[in-house]
């Protein structure tokens, strides 16, 4: 089957014939139907993030089941499913406190299937599995629990999105956050996650939602999603200005949704006494943030990390699906670009490039 390709940290993905082995015990066959363009591919792809090479990116993906190895029981073949790139045991400390998200044995396999091995290969080569999804990709075998069943009612390429920006965006407002009715709320990033924590926050009832971006078509589309106010600290100081729109006492709850020191310093100083700083961007390895430590205490500030929206994808997405029927968070409009699997290498450029909303491959 075709699969697009990191070989070498800084090249452009090649796209590959590869072979793909059967699904063992417990594991799936997918035919992938949509993979969305997410900056955390870019972060491998730029060598800002470290995974065995070769690879197959991709893990914000929807398909229909092919077939499923031995002991499965939650799919079957022809089943729409959402996949997710946290997989989960069920067994370890997190799983069993309600924390999938986490999960132990997943972190312990990473760029693997939880056996150890890889079903993608090219002759003897193994080739990595990014989140145990792989979807840039025509098919992949994933784990059953890696699959979450959607409705056939839902387009393949929301149904994608729900597998990692809709769920990390709107999860960090929903239950990284816990964002309480009535509240002020930035977030510093408004691309295709940030724009999710955006409607998080309106579902949420906030007050006040500031996006804050250095691309202004950005800014103007985050209002589309909820915004309320918008910030761009190429023009103005985002801290003077988020403390400005609250009344002088900055945000409740701050989100970074970019990945940078810089980002998540801003999150920090715009947060108020008491406030909540939720950092969703995973910066580029070894970056450190060096917060003031006085103010941490004395004004009780709130550092906290939100990894896939703190969910647990098996029954919070489900949750996602069943809002956006309801047309309380929009997927539609964030899909703003289509592209081939062939086309991935224009896909990033894009992303990079600061095209607004989320670029779906559709076409494998
Ligand atoms: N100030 C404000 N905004 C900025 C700045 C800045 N200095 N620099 C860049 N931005 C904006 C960009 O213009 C862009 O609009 C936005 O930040 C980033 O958006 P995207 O669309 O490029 O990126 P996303 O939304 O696809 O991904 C952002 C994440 C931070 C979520 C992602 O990169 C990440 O690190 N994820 C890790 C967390 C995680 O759970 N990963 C697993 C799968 S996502
Ligand atoms: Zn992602």
């Amino acid at each position: 089957m075709k699969a697009a390709i990191l070989r070498e940290y800084g090249q452009p993905l090649t796209i590959e014939q590869v072979e793909l082995d059967p699904p063992k015990a417990g594991e799936v066959h997918v035919k992938i139907e949509a993979a969305g363009i997410c900056r955390s591919d870019l972060h491998f792809m730029k060598g800002e993030a470290r995974i065995n090479l070769p690879a197959v990116l991709g893990h914000e993906g929807s398909g229909t089941v092919m077939d499923v190895g031995p002991g499965v029981t939650g799919v079957k073949p022809g089943d729409h499913v959402i996949l997710s790139f946290v997989p989960y045991c069920g067994r370890c400390h997190f799983c069993l406190t309600n924390r999938a998200n986490l999960c132990d044995a997943h972190a312990a396999t990473a760029g693997v299937l939880f056996d150890g091995t890889t079903r993608l290969h090219k002759g003897d080569q193994r080739i990595t599995h990014m989140g145990k999804v792989a979807c840039f990709a025509q098919e992949a075998v994933v784990p059953e629990t890696g699959c979450v069943p959607v409705g056939k009612d839902v387009p393949w390429a929301q149904a994608a999105l729900i597998g990692c920006s809709v769920t990390t965006g709107v999860g960090a407002a929903m239950f990284s956050a816990r964002i309480a009715p009535g509240s002020t709320v930035a977030v510093i990033g408004a691309g295709g996650v940030g724009l999710n924590v955006i409607q998080g926050a309106r579902l949420l009832n906030a007050s006040k939602i500031i996006a804050v971006d250095i691309g202004e078509g950005k800014l103007e589309f985050a209002m589309s999603f909820g915004a309320t106010h918008t910030v761009n600290p190429t023009i103005q100081d985002p801290v003077e200005a988020i403390k400005k729109i609250t009344g002088g006492v900055g945000a409740d709850y701050t989100f970074e949704v970019f990945g940078s020191p810089q980002t998540a310093l801003t999150a920090y100083n715009a947060a108020r006494k008491g406030g909540t700083v939720v950092i969703v961007g995973l910066a580029p390895i070894g970056d450190v943030a060096g917060f003031d430590l006085v103010s941490m205490v004395r004004q009780e500030k709130t550092v906290k990390g939100s990894y896939y929206g703190s969910t647990r994808p098996a029954v919070d997405m489900p949750t996602m699906v069943e809002l956006y029927r309801l047309g309380k968070i929009n997927i539609d409009d964030l899909v703003t670009r289509r592209y081939k699997l062939e086309d991935i290498n224009k896909a990033y450029q894009d992303l990079d490039g600061g095209e607004i909303g989320r670029g779906v491959i559709t076409q494998f």
